[in-house]
């Protein structure tokens, strides 16, 4: 179907995942071109020597001149090279798209699809341990972790990917046996000008062909748009939906069957409680026993930078929601959070164009709140609540100030509700800088 022998290839973006679609190809015997805006990109150091690559701007003669080209999540295909490719009938696909086209010509192989404005992380992770537990051989990616392709290289029954709305606006050839968006809330206003709609119909593509659809009976913006009469929909929800909470949020109940306590989950607050349901919902898809996955959900201790407790001293408590990158993620967090003292939020990055307003009730909901702002869009965010807001241009100085100030029973929490890219390589190293300066001030 796919042939891609003496196929003139061009990748745009390096990084892992371009890594991976580099080694793709070099596989087949086809030889790409690289291409790169970023003069030096990450992962040209690891790159094979028979590959030719352009860095720091966008040679259009090679994206022009190209049969194929596969982009990264990293790059909008709104860059005016590559419309002009797509008005000349260039096709354009991700990794992702590649990654499926493999996997349709493969026999028995499944893949549960998961994407949302946030939970994907949680939920991939946990899908991933609940088939591992009942015996799988899986294979977690796409978003997190490995990239999809270089998972082909293994023997494996199913595949678990994160897809982020980027890796979905670039694929076609998607048939999830199981596919989920958890949920929709403003992200990515940067990359989509037509707003939370444009951001939604990206996410809407991972249901194209799949068997199940896990939606969230709460939000609308998560249910199919365009159904084919083969599709199954399964709901999960806060009080509606085959899966969902009692009353009181303390149970888990599936089809009016109480499965789970909450409380002896080491997750909590209640968007991980609707995390864990989808979960379930998907597992259940996969054909997975269901005590199985009970176990797994309740030994699953979350993930690091994901409200993480990184350290605890004098009372103190420093906790690290790093992976928050966008407002609703940083109101779940302080949903959630429960704090005796005064609670120390630090907010701050890049907010990719989002309307911070929405955070303000949640600002208030704390008695005692101080919030210290930094990073590229630090003045935006200072002017929420600027009678108890302090600004520094980095998250370092912000931290300074905070430990003279600290006091028992307080909670410092970073839980940015932007991007890190402004000031750091990504969340990972700025949770990794609050949780070493959180040891070396608290
Ligand atoms: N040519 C080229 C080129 C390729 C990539 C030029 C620049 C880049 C920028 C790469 C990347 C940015 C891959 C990416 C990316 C951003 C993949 C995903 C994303 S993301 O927007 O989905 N993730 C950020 C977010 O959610 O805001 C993560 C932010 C963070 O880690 O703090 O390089």
């Amino acid at each position: 179907m796919f042939n891609y022998q003496g196929k003139n290839i061009v990748i745009m973006g390096l990084g892992i995942t371009g890594l991976s679609c580099v080694d793709y190809f070099l596989a087949k015997n086809v030889i790409p071109k690289v291409i790169d805006t970023r003069t030096e990109p990450s992962g040209l150091e690891r790159l094979d020597a028979r590959v030719l690559y352009h860095v720091g701007s966008v040679n259009v003669e090679w994206i022009l001149a190209a049969d194929l080209i596969v982009v990264s999540p990293g790059i909008a295909l709104s860059t005016p090279e590559l419309v002009k490719a797509q008005q000349r009938g260039i096709q354009i696909v991700g990794d992702i798209e590649l990654f499926c086209r493999e996997v349709n010509l493969l026999d028995n192989k499944k893949i549960a699809a998961i994407t949302g404005a946030n939970g994907k992380t949680t939920v991939t992770t946990l899908v991933g341990d609940i088939a591992k537990s009942s015996g799988l051989r899986v294979g977690v990616g796409g978003n997190i972790g490995k990239p999809a392709l270089a998972l082909l290289d293994d023997d494996y029954d199913i595949f678990v990917l994160e897809l982020s709305s980027f890796q979905l606006e670039t694929t076609y050839s998607l048939q999830a046996t199981a596919a989920t968006i958890l949920n929709i809330s403003e992200d990515h206003m940067d990359r989509y000008p037509d707003g939370i709609r444009q951001y939604t119909a990206a996410k809407q593509r991972i249901y194209t062909n799949a068997q199940n659809c896990i939606i969230n009976h709460d939000d609308k913006l998560t249910y199919p748009q365009f159904t084919s009469h083969n599709t199954r929909c399964i709901e999960f929800g806060l009080q509606n939906g085959m899966y969902h909470l009692d009353q009181d949020y303390q149970h888990l109940v599936v089809n009016d069957n109480i499965v789970l306590d909450s409380a002896k989950m080491q997750l909590f607050g209640v968007h991980n409680y609707l995390n864990v349901l989808a979960a379930l919902a998907i597992s259940d898809a996969l054909g997975i026993d269901n005590k199985i996955s009970l176990q797994t959900i309740k030994n699953f201790k979350g993930l690091p930078h994901r409200f993480e407790l990184v350290f605890e001293h004098n009372g103190v408590k420093w906790i690290n929601d790093s992976k928050a990158t966008n407002i609703g993620s940083t109101v779940a967090a302080l949903k959630s959070v429960i704090c005796q003292g005064s609670l120390y939020l630090l907010l701050g990055g890049d907010g990719k164009s989002a309307d911070f307003s929405s955070l303000v009730p949640y600002l208030s909901k704390q008695k005692d709140i101080q919030i210290y702002c930094f990073g590229r869009d630090r003045e935006q965010l200072a002017q929420l609540k600027p009678e108890v807001t302090t600004t520094l241009v980095t998250m370092k100085q912000a931290m300074l100030a905070i430990a003279q100030r600290v006091k028992r029973n307080d909670i410092v929490l970073l839980s940015p509700a932007c991007a890190s890219l402004d000031q750091f390589k990504n969340y990972a190293e700025r949770g990794n800088v609050f949780t070493a300066l959180a040891k070396e001030l608290g």
